[in-house]
C-alpha cells in the first residue's frame, strides 16, 4: 500500500515499518525535514522517513476489535496488529466488514465448533456474537431462505492455512441447520459431508505445507427446497496434480490412497500383493511414509464406510482399489536396453509388477508390454510401430499412470454426484468454495499459472463486490461517493486470458505447431506483450516470464507448459484399458460424464480450465457472496506462533488490504455521531454550551479545524484518509496545553 498522507508531528504515536518484524510501535520525539526521530516500545532510537510512518490509534482497545472497520486507523499495521493480539488469545477469527479473517490455530479447539456453539449461532446476528465460521454459514442460510436468494462462501489462503478444514465446518453447520432427522436412514446431508473423506483419500496428500493438503480445487453447491431442507448437492472439482502420481520428494508423500491400501487388512493385501509401501517405486522416492497422528490401518476403514454411505458399491469399491494396486504395480514396471537396437525390454525382474498390473486391470499382458514399449505412428503411406528406449518407455509409464488415476478420480466425483443427487426442483443454493490461493515459488509451472490466473479472477469478484458493499453503506448513509474510483484487474486477466492473442491462447496456439518448442512459445509471448504494463521479460533467462499480480510478480518458468496444457491420452492406453475385461476400467475410459466427454477439436487443459472457471464464476454472479480468507500464521505448523511478515504477505495476497485500499480509497473512517463528539468533542468545547442537534455539532468541529472533503451522513461520520490523524493531532496538542496550563495552575498554587 502507498504511504498515506498522514498528519505526524512530536509527540504522535506511530507504526514504523521493520524489515524483520514487519512493524514497530514508537512515539516521534523529534522532527527533521522529513525524517521522524522515534523511540520504539522495545526501547530502541530510530530516524525514519516520514513517508514510512502510520499514525497508531493510542486508544485502540487492549484485546483488539472484532471487526477491523472498527479500528479508527485503517492501515496496514493496525490489521497486522490487531490480528496478532487476538491470535495471543486464541480469538482466531476477526471481521474485516463481513469478511471473515481466520487464522489457523494449529491445535484443536473442540469447544469453538460443539453443538452447543451450533446452536448458540443460528438465527444470530453477524456481530451479535464473536465472529466466527458459523456465523457466515448462518447468515448466508438465513439470507437464502427469507430473500429466496442463492448464497455462496468463498474460502481462500494459501496452502495449510486452514480452507479445507473450515469448508468442512460450514459444511457441518449447514447440514445442523438444514438437515433432516436421523430417522430419516442415509440422509442427503450424510452423503455431503461424507464425500469429504473420500476425496480426500484420493486427493490429498502430504507436502511441505500441510500434512493432508488437497492437491485439487473443489466447489460444493448444496441445493435446499423451498422449506429450508437440504435436497441435493453436486459437487465439482478442478485441476486435480496429476504429476504427484508418478513424481514425490522428499519430505512428501503421494495421494493418501495409496498408502490407505497397503495398510488394509491382511487378505487384501495378499490379493493385491502389495505389503511393504517402501517397495513401490511411486512412494519410494521419498522417505516419508508414515505421518504423525495418523493411523493407515484406520483410516483405510473410514475411507470404505464413506464410500459405503455416499453410495459406492461394494463391487465398486474392490474395483476402485484394485486399481489403485495396478498402478503401484505399474510403477514398478522398469526396462531395459534391447541389446543393439535402440529399444527397451521389461527387466526380468519387473515381469512379476507387468503380469499383476496385467491380472489387476484385467487386460493382456502382451498388450500392455506393447502399450508401454511401443508407440504407433500413423503417416499417410502406413502405420509404424516405434520402440521406445527405457527412459521414453518410463515416460510412457508414467503418463498411463496419470491418466487412469486421473480418470478414477473424476469418476469418484461423477459417481458421488450421481449417487447424491441433484434436486432439479431446488429454489436455491447455497454454494461452498476451497479453492487453491496465490502461489510463488522459486520455479512456477503450469500449474502455479493456472491457480493464480483462478486468483486474480476470483480477486476481481471480490474487489468488485467490496466496492458494492462500500456503495450500499454510502447510499444508506445518503452520502455522495460519485467520484471515488474503481481499479480493478481487468488489464491482467485480459494479458491471459482473452480470446485472441490472451497467454492460454497463445499457448493452444503453440500446442498445435507440431514445430513448436518452449522457446519459440516464449518468444511469441515477448513479442506480443513487450508493453504490457503486466507482462516482463526477466533478464538472463531465454523462457521465463514474469507476470505483475495483483499480488505480486511471479516468474514462471515455460519449459513444461505445452507438454502440461496438452490434454492427451495416448490413443495405445485408450485402446489396451477400453477392451479391459473389467467393465469399471473399460468404463474409465468411456465418457461418463460432460468433463470426460472429449469435444472433437483440439482441447487444451489451459482452455478447459478457463471454460470451467468462467463456468463457476457464472454461478458465482449469480449468488450473494460471503468470504473467508484463511491466514497461515507460520510455517513450521505450530501454534502460538505469529510471523508476522509472513502474516503480512498472506493479507496483501489474499486481498484483505486490496479490500482496505478500495475502502481509504473512498472513507476508511466511519464513525457514528456521538463516537465523534465523544473523541473530538473537545476540539470546539462551545457545542456544549448550545443545545445543537449532534450532525450540527460534528459539522462545527470540522468547520473549526477547516477540514474538507468528509461527509455527514444519517448517522455517521465519513473521514477521508488521513483526516483521523489531521483531527488526532489537533486533539493531542489541546490535551498537551491543558496539561501544561493545569501544572502552571499547580506550580503558582504552591
Ligand atoms: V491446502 O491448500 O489444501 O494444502 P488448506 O486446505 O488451506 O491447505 P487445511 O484446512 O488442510 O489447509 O488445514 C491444515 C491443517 O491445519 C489441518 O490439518 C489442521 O491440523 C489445522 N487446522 C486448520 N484449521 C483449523 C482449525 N480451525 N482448528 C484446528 C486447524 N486446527
Ligand atoms: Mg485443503
Amino acid at each position: 500500500m502507498k504511504a498515506l498522507p498522514v498528519n505526524i508531528e512530536i509527540g504522535s504515536h506511530i507504526w514504523v515499518g521493520d524489515p524483520e518484524l514487519a512493524w514497530l510501535d514508537g512515539v516521534v520525539f523529534n522532527i527533521k525535514g522529513e525524517d521522524a526521530e522515534i523511540q520504539t516500545s522495545d526501547g530502541k532510537t530510530i530516524v525514519a522517513n516520514l513517508s514510512r510512518v502510520y499514525p497508531k490509534d493510542a486508544e485502540a482497545p487492549e484485546g483488539g476489535v472484532d471487526d477491523m472497520t472498527k479500528l479508527l486507523y485503517l492501515h496496514e499495521p493496525a490489521v497486522l496488529h490487531n490480528l496478532s493480539t487476538r491470535h495471543e488469545i486464541n480469538e482466531i477469527y476477526t471481521y474485516t466488514g463481513n469478511i471473515l479473517i481466520a487464522v489457523n490455530p494449529f491445535q484443536g479447539l473442540p469447544h469453538l465448533y460443539d453443538a452447543h456453539m451450533m446452536e448458540r449461532y443460528k438465527g444470530a446476528q453477524l456481530g451479535e456474537l464473536s465472529p466466527h465460521v458459523f456465523a457466515i454459514a448462518d447468515v448466508a442460510y438465513r439470507a437464502m431462505v427469507n430473500e429466496g436468494k442463492s448464497n455462496s462462501i468463498l474460502v481462500s489462503g494459501e496452502s495449510g492455512a486452514g480452507k479445507t478444514e473450515t469448508t468442512k465446518m460450514l459444511m457441518r453447520y449447514l447440514a445442523h441447520l438444514g438437515g433432516h432427522n436421523a430417522s430419516e436412514g442415509r440422509t442427503v446431508e450424510q452423503q455431503v459431508l461424507e464425500s469429504n473423506p473420500v476425496l480426500e483419500a484420493f486427493g490429498n496428500a502430504k507436502t511441505v505445507r500441510n500434512n493432508n493438503s488437497s492437491r485439487f480445487g473443489k466447489f460444493v453447491e448444496i441445493q435446499f427446497n423451498e422449506h429450508g431442507r437440504i435436497s441435493g448437492a453436486a459437487i465439482r472439482t478442478y485441476l486435480l496434480e496429476r504429476s504427484r502420481v508418478c513424481q514425490i520428494s522428499d519430505p512428501e508423500r503421494n495421494y493418501h490412497c495409496f498408502y490407505l491400501l497397503c495398510a488394509a487388512p491382511q487378505e487384501e493385501i495378499e490379493k493385491y500383493k502389495l505389503g511393504n509401501p517402501r517397495s513401490f517405486h511411486y512412494l519410494n522416492q521419498s522417505s516419508c511414509y508414515e505421518l504423525v497422528g495418523v493411523n493407515d490401518a484406520h483410516d483405510y476403514l473410514t475411507t470404505r464406510k464413506a464410500m459405503d454411505i455416499v453410495g459406492i458399491s461394494k463391487e465398486e469399491q474392490e474395483a476402485i482399489f484394485r486399481v489403485v494396486a495396478a498402478i503401484l504395480h505399474l510403477g514398478n514396471i522398469d526396462f531395459a536396453k534391447e541389446e543393439d537396437i535402440d529399444s527397451s525390454v521389461v527387466k526380468e525382474e519387473s515381469k512379476f509388477h507387468l503380469q499383476m498390473t496385467a491380472e489387476l486391470l484385467m487386460c493382456d499382458p502382451h498388450s500392455l508390454e506393447d502399450a508401454l514399449r511401443q508407440r504407433v505412428m500413423v503417416t499417410p503411406e502406413e502405420i509404424i510401430r516405434k520402440s521406445l528406449d527405457p527412459h521414453d518407455a518410463a515416460v510412457n509409464r508414467d503418463g498411463l499412470a496419470k491418466t487412469i488415476y486421473s480418470r478414477l478420480f473424476d469418476w469418484l466425483v461423477y459417481k458421488i454426484n450421481v449417487s447424491i443427487g441433484q434436486d432439479p426442483n431446488s429454489k436455491f443454493l447455497i454454494g461452498v468454495l476451497d479453492i487453491y490461493g496465490f502461489e510463488s515459488f522459486k520455479t512456477n509451472s503450469f500449474e502455479q499459472f493456472c491457480i493464480n490466473f483462478t486468483n486474480e479472477k476470483l480477486q476481481q469478484h471480490f474487489n468488485q463486490h467490496v466496492f458494492k458493499m462500500d456503495q450500499q453503506e454510502y447510499i444508506k448513509e445518503e452520502i455522495d461517493w460519485s467520484y471515488i474510483e474503481f481499479v480493478d484487474n481487468q488489464d491482467i486477466l485480459d494479458l491471459i486470458e482473452k480470446k485472441t492473442g490472451g497467454i492460454i491462447a497463445l499457448l493452444d496456439e503453440a500446442c498445435m505447431f507440431p514445430k513448436s518448442t518452449h522457446e519459440t512459445f516464449a518468444q511469441k509471448l515477448y513479442q506480443t506483450f513487450k508493453d504490457h504494463k503486466r507482462f516482463i521479460k526477466p533478464k538472463l533467462t531465454r523462457a521465463d516470464f514474469t507476470i505483475v499480480h495483483y499480488a505480486g510478480e511471479v516468474q514462471y518458468q515455460s519449459d513444461q507448459f505445452l507438454d502440461k496444457n496438452k490434454d492427451y491420452v495416448v490413443p495405445e492406453h485408450q485402446d489396451l484399458l477400453s477392451a479391459s475385461k473389467c467393465s469399471f476400467v473399460s468404463g474409465l475410459f468411456q465418457p461418463f460424464s460432460e468433463e470426460t466427454a472429449k469435444p472433437s477439436k483440439f482441447s487444451s487443459i489451459g482452455s478447459r480450465f478457463k471454460l470451467q472457471l468462467q463456468q463457476l464464476m457464472d454461478t458465482l454472479n449469480s449468488t450473494e457472496p460471503h468470504y473467508i480468507r484463511c491466514i497461515k500464521p507460520n510455517n513450521t505448523l505450530e501454534p502460538a506462533i505469529f510471523d508476522s511478515m509472513n502474516v503480512m504477505q498472506q493479507l496483501r495476497s489474499g486481498g484483505v488490504l486490496e479490500a482496505i485500499r478500495i475502502k481509504c480509497s473512498g472513507y476508511p473512517t466511519h464513525m457514528t455521531f456521538s463516537q465523534f463528539l465523544h473523541r473530538f468533542g473537545m476540539l470546539a468545547p462551545e457545542i456544549w454550551r448550545g443545545n445543537y442537534e449532534e450532525r450540527v455539532a460534528c459539522k462545527w468541529i470540522f468547520e473549526k479545524m477547516e477540514l474538507t472533503g468528509y461527509q455527514l451522513g444519517k448517522t455517521k461520520v465519513f473521514l477521508r484518509t488521513g483526516q483521523m490523524a489531521e483531527l488526532d493531532a489537533h486533539r493531542a496538542r489541546v490535551l498537551r496545553n491543558s496539561v501544561t496550563v493545569i501544572q502552571r495552575h499547580v506550580k503558582t498554587r504552591a
